[in-house]
């Protein structure tokens, strides 16, 4: 059995370069505990573009090979003594919200190839090929859908309707392209041909594992070293458009007026209330809703407003319980509609269903902890990933890391060399077991 040696100045070396591809300052915000890097890295602009660049030349490198798909999907792969076989993936992503973290994806990106690399120089040899694959926006920030280099490789996303998808870069980015569509920013980038290309074969895969920090504090709060993840909640997002009637601060009276500002925060509460109450009736915490973004119009301090765009981020690891959620935040809408007079429309981002592990691969990943004497808990993922959408074409697990405090999408978003060494050596581990099957 093959005895990996994980490089681990090597990987936090590279991590820290990686997370160098920036396009905000070193955060300066000291309410934060230290270390802090803030990283905002956001699909298809320069920094990404020079950070795929980089991560290519390091895959390369290392003697692998690396292609890309028609959206930037990028697979970096060695090839197996029985190449015909369905391959055994990992990866993850290296796209960052603005004012982000440095271990969000990047670890399971390279973590992977570390994990290849060590494998390679133990002298082990793969039956079936590896490949460590590096999605395109798994995060929602440009197109307002995440994983959506995932969605199409897994089939569940039109291409037609992908490539629609409209830049929502905001203006004050260099790059802002108002009104494009990810087709013209694909092709700006230099990712050409049909997105119909990118879905993969439900074959192409035959085992998928990735590795990725907790972004929940459970782990570290336990005192546990890894997380096998059983599932991954279900996520779905909504866009809002509250119109009302706005004017002068001083002359347009209350009873004239109809806020869309007020409305819109009985909506924040609204469902924020309703999750509350699922969470209240089930004795669980696994109903989850966030407003994430409003933006006011016209936002003026002395304009009453009159339009308001927000965005709803609801989970749960339950469908029907999400849904129940919505079903009652729908009718407080229309009683806020009625209230107040303004008019709410909806827009459905995306209502995707949970995923479930292979209970081999969980098996597998078990197996493994014990042999390192590694302490595990099984748990389900909050957060969604791209293997959300690789187990529609593959058998799936992940494997997760603490991080301090539980943060994540923040500057102060940490997770300790020993703990990615230790991940990617039980993920490395995992490959070889099953690319020898
Ligand atoms: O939002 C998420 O769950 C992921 O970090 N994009
Ligand atoms: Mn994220
Ligand atoms: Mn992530």
């Amino acid at each position: 059995m093959t005895n990996p040696t994980i490089n681990t100045d090597r990987l936090l070396r590279e991590l820290h370069r990686l997370a160098q591809f920036t396009d905000c300052p070193p955060t300066e915000d000291k309410t934060l505990p230290a270390p802090t890097t803030a990283v905002t890295r956001i699909v298809f602009t320069p920094r990404d573009l020079e950070a795929r660049a980089w991560l290519t030349s390091v895959a390369e490198a290392a003697g692998f090979s690396v292609r890309t798909d028609a959206v930037g999907n990028t697979f970096i792969r060695w090839q197996g003594t029985d190449p015909a076989l369905p391959a055994v993936g990992t990866g993850s992503h290296t796209d960052a919200i603005p004012h982000a973290g440095m271990y969000d994806g990047t670890v399971g990106v390279l973590g992977g190839l570390e994990a290849m690399r060590a494998l390679q120089e133990s002298g082990f040899q793969p039956r079936r090929s590896i490949e460590t694959l590096m999605f395109t926006s798994e995060e929602p920030t440009r197109f307002g859908l995440g994983c959506l280099g995932s969605r199409l490789l897994g089939g569940v996303l039109d291409p037609a309707l992908a490539d629609a998808l409209k830049d929502r870069l905001p203006e004050t980015e260099p790059t802002a392209r108002e009104g494009l569509t990810l087709q013209q920013v694909r092709e700006c980038a230099g990712f050409h041909g049909d997105l119909a290309s990118v879905k993969l074969a439900s074959n192409y895969y035959g085992a998928w594992v990735e590795l990725h920090i907790e972004q929940g504090p459970l782990l570290e709060r336990d005192g546990i070293q890894l997380g096998i993840v059983t599932g991954i909640a279900a996520p779905a997002s909504y866009r809002y458009v509250v119109e009302g009637f706005g004017g002068h601060a001083g002359a347009l009276l209350m009873p004239d007026r109809r806020d869309a500002l007020a409305a819109a925060a009985e909506m924040i509460l609204s469902v924020e209330r309703h999750a509350l109450a699922a969470n209240a009736k089930s004795g669980g915490v696994d109903t989850v809703a966030t407003v994430g973004t409003v933006a006011v119009h016209p936002g003026a301090v002395n304009s009453v407003p009159s339009r308001v765009t927000l965005m709803l981020d609801i989970r749960d690891t339950d469908v029907t319980r999400r849904d129940a959620v919505m079903a009652a935040f729908h009718a407080d809408i229309a009683a806020i509609e009625a209230k107040r007079g303004v008019k709410v429309t909806e827009e459905l981002i995306n209502a995707d269903q949970p995923a479930q592990s292979s209970p081999h691969i969980v098996e597998t990943l078990e197996a493994i902890c014990k042999a390192e004497g590694a302490t595990y808990k099984k748990m389900v993922s909050r957060a969604y990933h791209d293997s959300n959408f690789i187990a529609r074409i593959a058998p799936i697990a992940m494997i997760f890391i603490p991080c301090r405090n539980g943060v994540s999408h923040r500057p102060d978003e940490y997770a300790t060399p020993e703990s990615i060494a230790l991940g990617t050596r039980v993920l490395a581990l995992a490959l070889a077991r099953l690319a020898s099957e």
